[in-house]
């Protein structure tokens, strides 16, 4: 495999969306030598039908806002691989969406997906949309044009859309509500729904708990634990609020968060009633976390700057793509940084991952440590299709056995002759052997 041709092509192609080059660069240089030893990859042209989505649906959404003003939008929906399951993956709303993000997610959300174990395909969709200072009303009028497009192309054996950045339980309820009126029809499309109406237990603090379980396996491959571990993390949403929670729980001390605005340190770490309190910081709908600082004065309000000079044991970014550079990394080695578990979707930069793989550090990267979440999505098609719910006992003993499945998959494919683990290539190459097999099988579609 010639990558750097194939992402020269990509990149005439697609010009500008960097970081979808970013994500498809970072797979094919994990898997280039399994793809070549296998030529039966190569013949069926694995790669170049792997990269482009089997389609991508543009479209406007109109919306009157409390003053009665028109808004415009632009949401997408890319329906990337459904080789082994019906597309599957969230829907990003945030000012910065546009294709090359919405790519990236679906891409990575294929082999995310496929490590699950569970029969989900790969997609992601999204808007420009921005939730912040939204009313309760705006935000359903939006979510309720938004479904009036989408709803012709998704369903529960089809495509079914789950939440992300900007997206929550609120979101999802308004989504589903106008779908089931649009398609007469309730099934079990969309996952984080309601308890009461076809949601699963666990959904909420899946994908924080599974990044939990993941890191503690990380450590425990090198005969560590989470037990008075100085854990650094940011972002302050849904995901950040269960890492913090589960690793709290552990007995690791979470010392930071983070938001557009700042980050909050608190040394003396996040307890039970400080993390109920990101609930309602989240709920305000403001996007900042200085407030934190005026609740706790204990703890310190760091305008502008992201938590990586904080001294730590672990690292977990658990708010979006990019947000650990080459810098960061540095300041976090320097300072004694012993794992770092990628709980947001690529949220390290090629450079700060070379930096912590030529440290021979401990890195998993997000399509395995945030994996958690879309698989108790699939849990939760599960239960809907059964027409039955688990106990909380019963989700969280599944996710548990998922998050060792993926660890030891990453650990099958990524250890190299010195016994390092290198979890990129491990998730990358276990993820892609699943997927390019059963397009194998499938025929050329
Ligand atoms: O990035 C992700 O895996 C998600 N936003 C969750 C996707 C899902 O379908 O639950």
């Amino acid at each position: 495999m010639n990558v750097k041709n194939i992402l020269t092509n990509l990149e005439t192609k697609h010009p500008g969306e960097k970081e979808y080059l970013q994500a498809v660069h970072e797979v094919l240089e994990s898997i280039k030598t399994i793809y070549d030893e296998n030529p039966q990859y190569e013949a069926a042209k694995i790669i170049e039908r792997l990269v482009e989505p089997d389609r991508i649906l543009t479209f406007r959404i109109s919306w009157v806002d409390d003053e009665g003003n028109v808004q415009v939008n632009l949401g997408h929906r890319i329906q990337f691989n459904n080789a082994i399951g019906p597309y599957k993956g969230g829907i990003r709303l945030h000012p910065s969406v546009n294709l090359s993000i919405l790519k990236f997610l679906g891409f990575e959300q294929i082999f995310k997906n496929a490590l699950t174990t569970l029969p989900m395909g790969g997609g992601k969709g999204g808007s420009d949309f921005n939730p912040k200072g939204k009313s309760d009303a705006e935000i359903m009028r939006f979510c309720q044009a938004f479904m009036l497009e989408l709803w012709r192309v998704i369903g529960p054996n089809q495509d079914v859309p789950a939440g992300d950045i900007g997206t929550g339980g609120r979101e999802i309820g308004f989504m589903y509500g106008m779908y089931k009126k649009l398609q007469f029809e309730n099934t079990g499309v969309f996952t984080g729904k309601g308890l009461n109406w076809g949601g699963s237990l666990i959904r909420p603090e899946a994908t924080g708990f599974g990044a939990t379980y993941f890191t503690k396996q990380m450590l425990e491959t090198n005969n560590d634990s989470f037990k008075g571990k100085i854990v650094t993390i940011s972002g302050f949403g849904n995901v950040a609020w269960g890492v913090a929670q589960k690793v709290t729980e552990l007995g690791g001390k979470v010392v930071t968060i983070s938001g557009p605005d700042g980050y909050i340190y608190d040394e003396r770490g996040l307890d039970a009633e400080k993390i109920d309190y990101l609930l309602m910081l989240r709920a305000s709908n403001n996007d900042i976390v200085s407030p934190y600082a005026e609740v706790f004065p204990e703890a310190k309000f760091v305008a502008g700057k992201k938590p990586w000079a904080v001294a730590c044991d672990i690292a977990m970014p658990s708010a979006t793509q990019n947000e650990l550079d080459g810098d960061d990394a540095k300041l976090l080695v320097a300072n004694g940084v012993k794992y770092i578990a990628e709980v947001s979707n690529m949220g390290c930069t090629p450079e700060a991952v070379d930096i912590f793989h030529k440290r021979k550090l401990p890195f998993g990267p997000g399509k395995a440590v945030n994996a958690g979440g879309v698989s108790v999505s699939g849990l939760e098609m599960s239960q809907n299709a059964m027409k039955l719910n688990w106990t909380k006992e019963e989700v969280d003993a599944k996710l548990h056995h998922i998050m060792s499945s993926i660890h030891t998959a990453c650990s099958k494919y990524g250890t190299e002759n010195d016994g390092y683990v290198n979890y990129v290539k491990g998730a990358n190459i276990a993820g892609f052997i699943k997927v390019a097999d059963a397009m194998l099988d499938q025929g050329i579609i």
